[in-house]
């Protein structure tokens, strides 16, 4: 694991299972459709029982599904963690559509609803890094600089946790959270 302090906040980026989190919030690298689908949504849907489906078909129902960049909450059913946040990143389509803004977007708003809840704890997978295959290197470096300026814009929270599922992309966050931490904190 590696660790690092800003201000309050304890920075976390372990390689693991995402559904294996102790965590008050776990986030869900879902679909618009809200319905499940492979990786990370699939091993959540898979741990976390039918009843996560449940609420998100109900939430479905009333919103008609989950936009890319955007966030909704639901219980976490038989996982460790109080809430699920399930958002919804883009598809890497060569870095002109937005895809950057649309990242820092899903993560924002993930850590925004987490706060709601009053979460003091969350963990995030590498959102879009996988089925929607945006490089792992821009996607770390947006991930850590989002929950930073949250922080710095009033955001509370006691724990982020990255968690990161091969040895080669714990890598890659790793030297990123270096770098960005560096350059962003001085
Ligand atoms: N724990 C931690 N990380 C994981 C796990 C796990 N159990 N499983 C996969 N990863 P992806 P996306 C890593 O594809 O790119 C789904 O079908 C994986 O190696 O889960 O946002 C949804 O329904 C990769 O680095 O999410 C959407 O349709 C990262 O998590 C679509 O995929 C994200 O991979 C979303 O694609």
């Amino acid at each position: 694991m590696k660790t690092f302090q800003y201000k309050n906040t304890t920075f976390e980026v372990v390689q693991g299972n995402i559904v294996e989190q102790e965590v008050d919030v776990i986030v869900n690298a879902a679909n618009s459709s809200l319905l499940g689908g492979g990786g990370v949504d699939g091993a959540i849907h898979r741990a976390g029982g039918p009843s996560i489906l449940e609420e998100c078909k109900k939430i479905r129902a009333a919103q008609g599904g989950c936009s890319t960049g955007e966030a909704v909450v639901t219980t976490a059913g038989d996982l460790p963690a109080q809430h699920l946040v399930h958002t919804v990143g883009p598809v890497w389509r060569g870095g002109n559509d937005g895809e950057m803004v649309l990242l820092e977007r899903a993560y924002r708003n993930s850590l925004e609803l987490a706060a709601q809840k009053n979460a003091s704890s969350i963990a995030f997978p590498s959102i879009s890094t996988g089925a929607y295959r945006f490089p792992l290197d821009r996607a770390s470096y947006v991930a850590v600089r989002t929950a930073i300026l949250f922080l710095d814009e009033g955001g509370t929270i006691d724990t982020v946790r990255f968690v990161l599922f091969g040895d080669r992309d714990f890598e890659i966050f790793s030297e990123v959270l270096d770098e960005v931490t560096q350059t962003m904190t001085g």
